[in-house]
């Protein structure tokens, strides 16, 4: 048997919240209604070679009853055990109590238990038949206090609870940090002796595969990159005359396309965080109005100031400066930036998106050409947006059902805690990405940014 856990407890506390973050698996069923869960549902989860067993559980209804019918049914305390099997077989008491069953069915198959409650809300007596219900089955067990919307009567809870279980933790399913899942999985491991080395392999299951997320998030980032700044369409039209009109379209085609290419990217990128259902907010995604209304893109790649200093650290900015007649080698970058700031929209190419071309063709004709997108910011509009929508991905838990909106990320204060080498090195790629130039390098040039 696989280290199996059956997550119970009171309607309504987070016990399908905890499955969810524990599973990583955001498909799980949670809502603010009582009683969401009306069946076992046993999620086998699988982390590279290792796997456990949760099972989601519906909420206690009838505690007092049941506890009741448990006490006709045994003599002493060596009946006990005897008395919860009789109680999960009997057609009648499935009847009567049918999420009690339900609930106490894979404990008896031989889950440990981990119950939940909310350390928002008072203890009370009325939790004891729960919690005597559960010493009966005499599986090994474990309390979790989720303290759903404060942490107000967690105290009382500690008391009242290690007079039931051995071990008492504080888990906030919807803040758990990857450390502290890891650190509850390692809780767990001192609950059953023969699951104890099994429990270990999965924890550094989950270190490996948080390590190759991280790995292939930089494959995903890197070829979004590569494919949106070289990206342009083109059509073939047999004279000038007929090119001219295509602009319009091409344009829109170009764009269109450009979006289609970062949400598939995003995409991908929830993909590999195992994020199944989660909504991104689109309404707060530019729109193909605004995604490339460059003074719009400020607030998620660099402005002209803090590109000026990428260029130059990448010694991109050399040629451009000269060609402006704004500098010699003797001026500091202060100097340089006012007149750049002032009068280098072009340099920028903040007034040069993507061109519009029609080109003669070699055997006859021509070709319209829309594209690539030759903005300096681009890429790192680009780069922002996806290091904003992974770092949030890495920081949510599975428990969390609201979407999620890709707002201004501050890429700036991410790229100054770099090292020097680090930051020069990454102006160069990005600096190359927008002038098209293919850069194998790209990936190690980005790494240093998922730390
Ligand atoms: N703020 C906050 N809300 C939480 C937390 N855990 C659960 N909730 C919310 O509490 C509600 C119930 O969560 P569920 O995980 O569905 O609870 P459950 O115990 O499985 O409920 P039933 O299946 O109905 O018995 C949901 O609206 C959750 O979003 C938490 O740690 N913090
Ligand atoms: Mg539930």
């Amino acid at each position: 048997m696989t280290p199996a856990f059956a997550v119970v407890g009171h309607p309504n506390k987070g016990k399908s919240s905890i499955v969810a973050t524990l599973a990583q698996d955001d498909s799980v069923a949670i809502s603010a209604q009582s009683g969401t869960t009306r069946v076992s549902e046993t999620l086998q989860v699988q982390v590279g070679s290792s796997s456990f067993t949760l099972i989601d559980t519906p909420g206690f209804q009838r505690p007092s009853r049941v506890l009741q019918w448990l006490q006709q049914h045994a003599e002493n305390a060596g009946q006990r055990q005897a008395a919860v099997e009789l109680f999960v077989s009997d057609a009648e008491c499935r009847e009567q109590f049918p999420d009690e069953v339900e609930l106490l069915r894979p404990i008896v198959d031989g889950a440990v238990i981990l119950y939940v409650v909310d350390g928002s809300r008072p203890y009370g007596a009325d939790y004891e038949a729960e919690m005597e219900i559960l010493r009966w089955t005499g599986q090994a067990s474990m309390a979790l206090i989720n303290p759903i919307e404060n942490e107000q009567y967690i105290n009382s809870w500690q008391q009242a609870l290690s007079q039931y279980f051995k071990v008492v933790r504080v888990f906030n399913a919807m803040q758990a940090d990857f450390d502290k899942q890891l650190s509850i999985l390692e809780a767990f491991s001192h609950l059953r002796e023969e699951w104890k080395e099994q429990i270990k392999a999965l924890i550094n299951e989950y270190k490996d595969l948080r390590l190759q997320q991280r790995a292939q998030s930089l494959q995903v980032l890197s070829a979004m990159l590569s494919d949106m700044c070289s990206y342009q369409v083109s059509q073939k039209v047999l004279s000038r005359d007929q090119a001219r009109p295509l602009q319009p379209l091409l344009e829109k085609r170009f764009y269109s396309a450009l979006k289609k290419r970062e949400q598939e990217g995003h995409e991908q990128l929830k993909d590999l965080y195992h994020y199944h259902s989660l909504d991104i907010r689109r309404s707060e995604l530019p729109t193909e109005d605004n995604l490339f209304d460059t003074e719009k893109w400020i607030v998620w790649g660099l402005n002209r100031r803090q590109l000026l200093v990428a260029a130059t650290m990448a010694g991109a900015a050399t040629g451009a400066v000269v060609d402006l007649g704004l500098a010699g080698h003797s001026l500091f970058l202060g100097a340089l930036t006012g007149g750049l700031l002032a009068g280098g929209g072009a340099w920028f190419g903040a007034d040069r998106l993507a061109d519009f071309k029609i080109m003669g063709l070699p055997m006859g004709g021509y070709e319209a050409r829309q594209g690539p997108m030759k903005n300096r910011n681009f890429p790192y509009v680009l780069l922002s947006r996806y290091l904003f929508l992974h770092d949030a991905l890495q920081q949510r838990t599975h428990a969390r059902r609201d979407s999620l909106s890709i707002e201004e990320g501050d890429l700036t204060e991410r790229i100054s805690q770099l090292s020097k080498e680090q930051q020069k090195e990454l102006h160069r790629q990005m600096e190359r990405l927008s002038q098209q130039k293919v850069t194998e390098t790209l990936e190690a040039a980005l790494a240093p940014l998922f730390g």
